[in-house]
């Protein structure tokens, strides 16, 4: 019998945040998925669902050629009603995790981590979700990663992201979830081509 090679899928990854492509593509190269970042800032519809704002995004990426991954992510505290949810990179520039860290002063600290990956694929269009619940840490620790990272502790973790090592932050994180059910579906859509749409 003939042993074939899967075939290699390559995608190109649209964000301006590069500690997050990096994660991304270490990932997903991880699973036999190439991934070449485009550096761009895609604009941000205003939604209350980031499933809506990554497909959005994908949309605005309509010029990129072939496989496009995009994504949202955000933070959602329980004891905040689900803020700063899909305003998570709006309050980081303004609040910052300092700021955070004030409005959550005597409040209970539970929190999600999501992340809303959309995917263009051969004229599909795809949205996966990943999701870590956790908590918020009284006070930032740890140097790796970016953004909220010193101040989650993911479930299970006495650790925030931020004194992990990448690897053990893609073992546990919302992206690596989402990017997971990217990776999939592509292995689906591969085996038996689709048509048409699912957004969910
Ligand atoms: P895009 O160009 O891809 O939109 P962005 O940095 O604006 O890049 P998001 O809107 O998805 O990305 O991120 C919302 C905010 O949440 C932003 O401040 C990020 O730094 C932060 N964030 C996203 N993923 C994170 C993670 O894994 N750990 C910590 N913070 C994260």
């Amino acid at each position: 019998m003939v042993k074939r090679d899967p075939p290699r899928l390559s995608l190109s990854f649209v964000t301006s945040n590069a500690a997050k492509a990096a994660e991304a593509a270490t990932f997903l190269q991880a699973l036999g998925i190439e991934v070449h970042p485009v550096v761009r800032r895609l604009p941000e519809p205003q939604s209350e669902r980031l499933e809506e704002v990554a497909s959005a995004k994908l949309d605005a990426a309509s010029d990129v050629p072939g496989a496009v991954l995009v994504e949202d992510s955000g933070l959602f505290v329980d004891a905040l009603g689900g803020f700063p949810g899909v305003y998570s990179a709006y309050a980081f520039r303004t609040l910052g995790v300092a700021g955070l860290l004030r409005l959550l002063d005597g409040y209970p600290r539970g929190a999600e981590f999501r992340t809303a990956a959309a995917l263009r694929w051969r004229g599909t269009h795809q949205v996966l979700t990943g999701a870590v619940r956790g908590e918020i840490a009284r006070e930032p620790r740890g140097t790796n990663g970016f953004g909220y990272d010193p101040v989650f502790v993911p479930e299970g973790e006495r650790r925030s992201f931020a004194e992990m090592t990448l690897p053990e932050k893609s073992s546990l994180s919302h992206r690596a979830r989402a990017m997971a059910a990217v990776s999939s579906r592509l292995r689906e859509l591969l085996a038996r081509p689709a048509s048409g749409s699912s957004k969910k």
